[in-house]
């Protein structure tokens, strides 16, 4: 079975093959942040310069999403086009992208699916802007997101802004710590908490250099060690949103969809949404230059790992 076979699982783009089978470095990204994490149209703009940057940072973007019931990993500008149009994908995690396959469906992947893709395909690197975690209130809603399993049991190091401040922060950690995921700070001493640098908490682990984090990463799998990384990569200080300012705000969005029943798999799209009206656009603005500045990262990490493949 050829890669070009669409039964070959995951199916790999020309270029991404290309890139993998040469050992030149490749970022995997995520698309349920582009389906369900950012508003139409901005969403496909972002897409685009999201790619764009990995390239100008000398690696080779993978997006990864189920089309039509194939596993894709590496889109063409007319799949992104169609995934960032569509209203109706869906949000595709561990436990429902084998069933939106089995139907021929379309759905975006979450950090944890995207991870599941990447690991497939053999790439060890995959930018996003914040993973999921503990919901605030997990103690009673058991919400926690399967992102966080994923870390734990799929070998790929994810570069994102910390987790987000609609999570609980601190539980989010512990569950981290309890799966034996290292929490790595990149430059600074403190956890980033998404649109602002800093979250109050000390991260577990920090590390300033991209080699040493690839050199990490490899020695995981020498080690037989399952899971991966996480890289919480702190926003530019020109694009942060002040923790005082958010705070009020993510309280509000909590108890809006509190109020409206708002659970499981639709509470992060909806929180995210909010705060976007909320602030009148700014968290978006935030979110993209974030993504951005991961998205360099996770290339600068994947070229020093590809100069450890052979
Ligand atoms: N954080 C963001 N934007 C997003 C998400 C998280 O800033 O779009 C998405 C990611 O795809 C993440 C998912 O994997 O939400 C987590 O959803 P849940 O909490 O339902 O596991
Ligand atoms: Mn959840």
């Amino acid at each position: 079975m050829t890669q070009t076979d669409p039964a070959a699982l995951p199916l790999l783009s020309a270029p991404v093959r290309d890139a993998l089978e040469s050992c030149r470095p490749v970022v995997a990204l995520e698309s349920t942040i582009i389906t369900h994490g950012m508003p139409r149209p901005r969403n496909l703009d972002v897409a685009r310069e999201i790619e764009a940057t990995v390239r100008d940072a000398g690696a080779e973007p993978a997006t990864i999403a189920v089309i039509d019931g194939t596993l894709c990993v590496g889109l063409d500008d007319g799949q992104l086009a169609h995934l960032a149009e569509a209203r109706h994908v869906a949000k595709l995690s561990r436990a429902d992208m084998a069933v939106c396959m089995a139907a021929g469906g379309t759905g975006a992947t979450t950090v944890a699916a995207t991870m599941i893709a990447a690991r497939m395909a053999g790439i060890g690197v995959f930018a996003t802007g914040g993973i999921g975690g503990v919901h605030r209130g997990a103690e009673s809603s058991f919400d926690i997101s399967a992102d966080l399993h994923e870390l734990a049991q799929t070998p790929v190091t994810v570069v994102a802004a910390g987790a987000k401040a609609i999570l609980d922060l601190p539980k989010t950690l512990e569950v981290l710590e309890t799966l034996g995921v290292p929490v790595i700070a990149f430059g600074q001493d403190q956890l980033p908490a998404f649109w602002s640098r800093e979250a109050g908490l000390r991260a577990p682990l920090r590390m300033d250099d991209p080699a040493a984090i690839a050199r990490a990463h490899a020695m995981r799998m020498r080690l037989g060690l399952p899971g991966g990384q996480l890289v919480a990569n702190p926003i530019p200080a020109e694009a942060e949103i002040a923790r005082d300012t958010l705070a009020p705000i993510i309280a509000a969005a909590n108890d809006d969809a509190a109020e409206h029943g708002i659970t499981g798999k639709d509470l992060t799209p909806y929180l995210l949404q909010r705060i976007y009206e909320k602030t009148e656009g700014r968290s978006l603005e935030a979110n993209v230059a974030l993504v951005l500045n991961n998205a360099r990262l996770a290339a600068q990490i994947a070229r020093a790992l590809s100069s450890l493949c052979q």
